[in-house]
């Protein structure tokens, strides 16, 4: 592991909470400087969410002076801004690491520290942790603060306003910083973003309001008269604030990157001892020209040279080879229409937004409504394609449900992410998708292992009218197989004798250069490739495991819900006799953070483990 450089001299002397409380008040700027260059370098290697962290640096170092997070719950919406609260609670040391497998999470992990009071990953909960964190301190008699981060991106989510309006009648104490800079992974979309808008148009107000509070505020009598009628004036000439209805004290807006009014504002809003929102204006990618200029390039990034900020990336990938067979489907059928939330880029729809920005819908982060809406559009005859990562998909599985299959509404699902993604880690698998689109009632789901199928399988998916279909792919590019095999339900692609070997996806990759290992050692392997997961071709399975009596099963999904134990299922109804079983997939755990081979060969599903699977199979 690299030496800490000691040139950041007051970073080098924090390595807790209460450490930044101590750093005199005029050195905060530099401390914010040397965050950010440490912030540049590191992830200039590693990769990971660099914009999100520059913008955040002067809120993280001001929640550090206010709170003190090894007791009280600072709770960060998403988590994937921790990296400088990270740096400044004592895991400066191991940020060479960051996603690597073993090494920091790119997410708040409480089981790396107790200053991350809680896993994060996916957008818009931490209104409601927080205020379940609140609770429990109310009965369980607690002596500590809670505060939530939450950025306007996440605030399109609709967890957020239950978090909201429940918080709004608990009567609890709790912060909700908003950190404010107009951008999700792009530009913020919806009526929210034009709501805070109108908001960034009144910093005068929060002087005047925190001297009305102190001064007026002593004399209750004339507080209250003065308070009705500065609320009427108010609403007469500022606009509406969806906080203050919901019964938030707002503070703000506030210039997020001024460390001293951020402090001084937060410790107020904790100190008034109620609901409050601190509004606060950020510059997402502040500090490192080339994310300023480009904020939505430097929101995930790849490893990059931190001199110019060109990626060393490149993108040829599926979502990009889904985004291309998208727009050339639409060419030809005006019905189609492409539905994202908020993840335009992550998907590949950035082209067919531009090409077709009248059928081209990004919703915000809202997973649920996409796929309700999509409902609505497949109802009234449109063909709409929902992209979404697996992971994010989980969020909408009664929607699925409810909205799309009990109707056999044709909605498509490009469900992009799926199987191990990697650095993302634990909350951005996409490990259950098999199993939870499986269970849909009517859905078809089709599994390509190259882009070549990914666009006769979208194809496929699209001439479906009777009901909702999908298609889950990996993230990445796709390996040595290139053959297109998508008119089959399932192929062989290798023929052998003594063991069956049955793969899908990306997978098939390593389940064909294992056959190679086999062949070898003197083991021939029958490999079956399954295109089609929801039906797989039984009688195909069942004739091969017949003749061989060997079934090596291998994987990228959770094993609850995967594809080997319902072919089991089905060779037992049709009195197939096995007499050596192997299931290979992502088990019953969780999946950590690593890079996408190392974490095959920690689930024994790389080519070097599937062959020895087999010739344990053969012995
Ligand atoms: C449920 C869910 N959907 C999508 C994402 C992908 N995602 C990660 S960060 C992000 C944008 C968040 O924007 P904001 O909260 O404003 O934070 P910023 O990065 O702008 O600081 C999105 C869409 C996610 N994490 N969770």
């Amino acid at each position: 592991m690299e030496e800490v450089s000691s040139e950041l001299e007051i970073l080098d002397q924090i390595h807790t909470s209460a450490d930044v409380k101590n750093v005199p008040k005029e050195r905060l700027p530099e401390l914010c400087a040397e965050l950010r260059e440490e912030l540049i370098r590191k992830v200039a290697v590693t990769g990971g969410h660099l914009a999100s962290n520059l913008g955040a640096v002067e809120l993280t170092v001001a929640l550090h002076r206010v709170y003190d997070s090894s007791r009280d719950r600072i709770v960060f919406d998403v988590g994937h801004q921790c990296y400088a609260h990270k740096m400044l609670t004592g895991r400066r040391e191991r940020f060479d690491t960051l996603r690597r497998m073993d090494g920091l999470s790119g997410f708040p992990k409480p089981c790396e520290a107790a200053d991350d009071a809680c896993i994060a990953g996916h957008a818009s909960a931490s209104i409601s942790c927080a205020l379940g964190m609140a609770r429990a301190r109310t009965l369980c008699g607690g002596d500590y603060d809670v505060c939530a981060v939450i950025g306007d991106g996440a605030l399109t989510g609709g967890l957020a306003y239950e978090g909201l309006a429940n918080c709004g009648e608990s009567g609890e104490a709790i912060v909700v910083v908003l950190n404010d800079n107009a951008m999700s992974i792009r530009e913020n979309v919806g009526g929210l973003a034009r709501l805070l808008s109108r908001l960034r148009v009144r910093p005068g107000y929060l002087a005047f309001k925190k001297a009305y509070h102190q001064t007026v505020g002593r004399y209750e009598q004339v507080y209250r008269i003065l308070h009705a009628v500065k609320e009427r004036v108010k609403d007469l000439f500022l606009p509406d604030n969806m906080f203050e209805d919901m019964g938030f004290y707002y503070l703000g807006p506030i210039d997020g990157h001024d460390i001293r009014t951020l402090t001084r504002t937060i410790r107020y809003a904790r100190d008034m001892r109620r609901l409050v929102l601190v509004h606060a204006l950020t510059v997402k990618g502040k500090g490192y020209p080339p994310a300023e200029a480009d904020p939505a390039a430097y929101h995930g990034v790849g490893p990059f040279d931190p001199e110019t900020g060109v990626s060393k990336a490149e993108k040829n990938d599926f979502s990009a080879a889904f985004g291309s067979a998208l727009c050339a489907a639409a060419a030809k059928d005006p019905r189609i229409a492409a539905v994202t939330a908020a993840m335009t880029d992550g998907t590949g729809l950035r082209g067919f937004a531009m090409k077709y920005p009248e059928r081209f819908f990004d919703v915000g982060i809202a997973e649920e409504h996409a796929v309700t809406m999509a409902a609505g559009m497949a109802k009234q005859g449109l063909r709409p394609v929902v992209a979404v990562y697996s992971c994010f998909l989980q969020r909408a599985f009664d929607q699925m449900l409810h909205d799309v299959a009990l109707d056999r509404l044709p909605v498509v699902f490009a469900v992009d992410r799926s199987g191990v993604v990697g650095a993302d880690g634990e909350t951005h698998q996409g490990a259950f998708e098999v199993g939870y689109l499986c269970s849909v009632p009517g859905m078809k789901l089709w599994a390509p292992s190259n882009y070549a199928e990914l666009r006769g399988m979208l194809a496929l998916a699209l001439a479906a009218e009777d009901g909702p279909a999908a298609l889950r792919y990996p993230r990445g590019a796709q390996g040595h197989f290139t053959e297109d095999t998508s008119a089959t339900g399932a192929c062989v692609l290798r023929e052998g004798g003594d063991l069956t070997v049955v793969s899908y996806g990306i997978l098939i990759n390593e389940a064909l250069a294992a056959c190679e290992l086999l062949e070898k050692a003197g083991v021939n392997a029958q490999l079956i490739k399954l295109n089609r997961l929801d039906a797989p071709d039984y009688a195909l399975i069942a004739a091969s495991a017949e003749r061989t009596g060997r079934l090596l099963v291998a994987e990228d999904t959770a094993e609850r819900g995967c594809v080997g134990t319902r072919i089991l299922a089905e060779l037992e109804k049709r009195g197939v006799a096995l007499q050596k079983i192997c299931l290979r997939n992502l088990g019953s755990g969780v999946v950590p953070h690593g890079s996408v081979p190392d974490l095959l060969r920690m689930l024994e599903l790389d080519s070097g483990h599937l062959a020895a699977a087999g010739e344990e199979l053969c012995r």
